[in-house]
């Protein structure tokens, strides 16, 4: 276990395990199973009874979440994945293993075959001493310690064996980086847009739609900048000047707006999971409709706050969304919560 948390990572509030990406298993009145299959010299289905012949241990963890949140020590039981590759006998050619969960969009991520194993890779079937819980990837989750959490697969169904490697879900569409080792930081790819480009976007401050990932924008002045539906992950923003820009529909997930003057900013059904305020000037600005998990506005190691007041709006959905001592800062400062508003279209 770790004593210090990797960079930029929070802990989850006590006792909370925030739940995150798909929510259920595929609906299948099937019996659980778990299958090996490709480069093994025979595929092998795996029945409950099967797993709980072989030998069950303890594995203790860190969980860091992209968006995050982390929990130190966390407990779970189960099955070291390589207990479960020994039986199936993989072929000398595998070099990559993919991870594909009983779930409606058939979600997976990958690892290389050598980091799985020397990981510690685990097939988990308790957390906490309970049964793991349905939405937490109940009957059984893959559990990849040493990396960011969207490897560890809810629902495992399907361990692939692969001689190149097959990306996984947020791997291949949301620009999750490949490697994923939280100490490293390696939370998304680097930016996927031509420098010359998007210095000319961000000259007329238009990036309407636009996808740019780990976008550097420190100290920038983009005021009045229109960024509506853009996705711009893991942007730097900080100390930028934003004053009266557009970021409706934006992602902006994990975005840092520490110190930026952000006055009368919209950021109407944002995703600003992940993304920091502090210091930031954030009157007149709107919030209504986004997802504010995991978004700071205070920090309390720091003190450093938002710069906000009755003239900053919030909605009764995403104020819920808030961790307590986030939601306390912007209550202390008599922040607008309005009613949620059912969204069009
Ligand atoms: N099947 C499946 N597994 C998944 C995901 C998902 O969307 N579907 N999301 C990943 C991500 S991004 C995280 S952080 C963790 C969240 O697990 P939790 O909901 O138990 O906290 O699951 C990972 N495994
Ligand atoms: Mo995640």
């Amino acid at each position: 276990m770790l004593e210090q948390l990797p960079p930029n990572q929070r802990l989850a509030a006590p006792g909370k395990f925030p739940l995150v990406g798909e929510k259920s298993p595929r609906i299948d009145s099937a019996p659980w199973t778990l299958s090996v299959i490709g480069l093994v010299s025979a595929e092998k289905t795996f029945t409950f009874k099967d797993l709980n012949s072989l030998p069950q241990s303890v594995l203790e963890v860190d969980i860091h979440c992209v968006t995050r949140w982390s929990i130190l020590g966390a407990q779970f039981t189960g099955i070291e994945l390589s207990r479960v590759l020994e039986v199936a006998d993989i072929k000398p050619e595998a070099k990559f293993v993919s991870f594909i969960a009983r779930s409606d969009r058939s979600h997976s991520s990958s690892l290389p075959l050598k980091d799985a194993i020397d990981l510690g890779a685990f097939i988990a079937f308790t957390y906490g001493g309970k049964p793991l819980p349905t939405e937490h990837g109940g009957p059984m989750r893959l559990v990849v310690p040493g990396r960011y959490f969207y490897k560890s697969v809810k629902w495992l169904e399907r361990i692939e064996l692969l001689a190149e490697d097959k990306l996984g879900f947020w791997e291949a569409e949301s620009g999750y980086h490949n490697h994923a080792d939280p100490l490293a930081e390696e939370r998304y790819i680097a930016s996927n847009i031509d420098p010359k480009k998007l210095k000319k976007l961000l000259g007329v401050g238009l990036i309407e739609g636009q996808t740019i990932l780990s976008l550097q924008a420190e100290r920038l002045n983009l005021s009045v900048l229109r960024a509506e539906g853009a996705i711009i992950r893991n942007a730097n923003f900080k100390h930028a000047q934003l004053k009266l820009a557009n970021f409706n529909n934006a992602n902006l997930s994990n975005a840092d707006f520490s110190y930026a003057n952000c006055h009368s900013v919209t950021f109407r059904d944002a995703d600003l999971e992940g993304a920091n305020f502090e210091g930031a000037d954030i009157q007149e600005a709107i919030f209504s409709g986004a997802s504010l998990f995991g978004t700071t506005f205070f920090t309390q190691e720091t003190g450093a706050g938002a710069i906000v007041d009755e003239t900053t709006v919030f909605d009764v959905a995403s104020f819920e969304k808030l961790a307590p001592e986030q939601a306390e800062y912007l209550l202390t400062h008599d922040i607008e919560v309005i009613p949620t508003l059912p969204r069009s279209g």
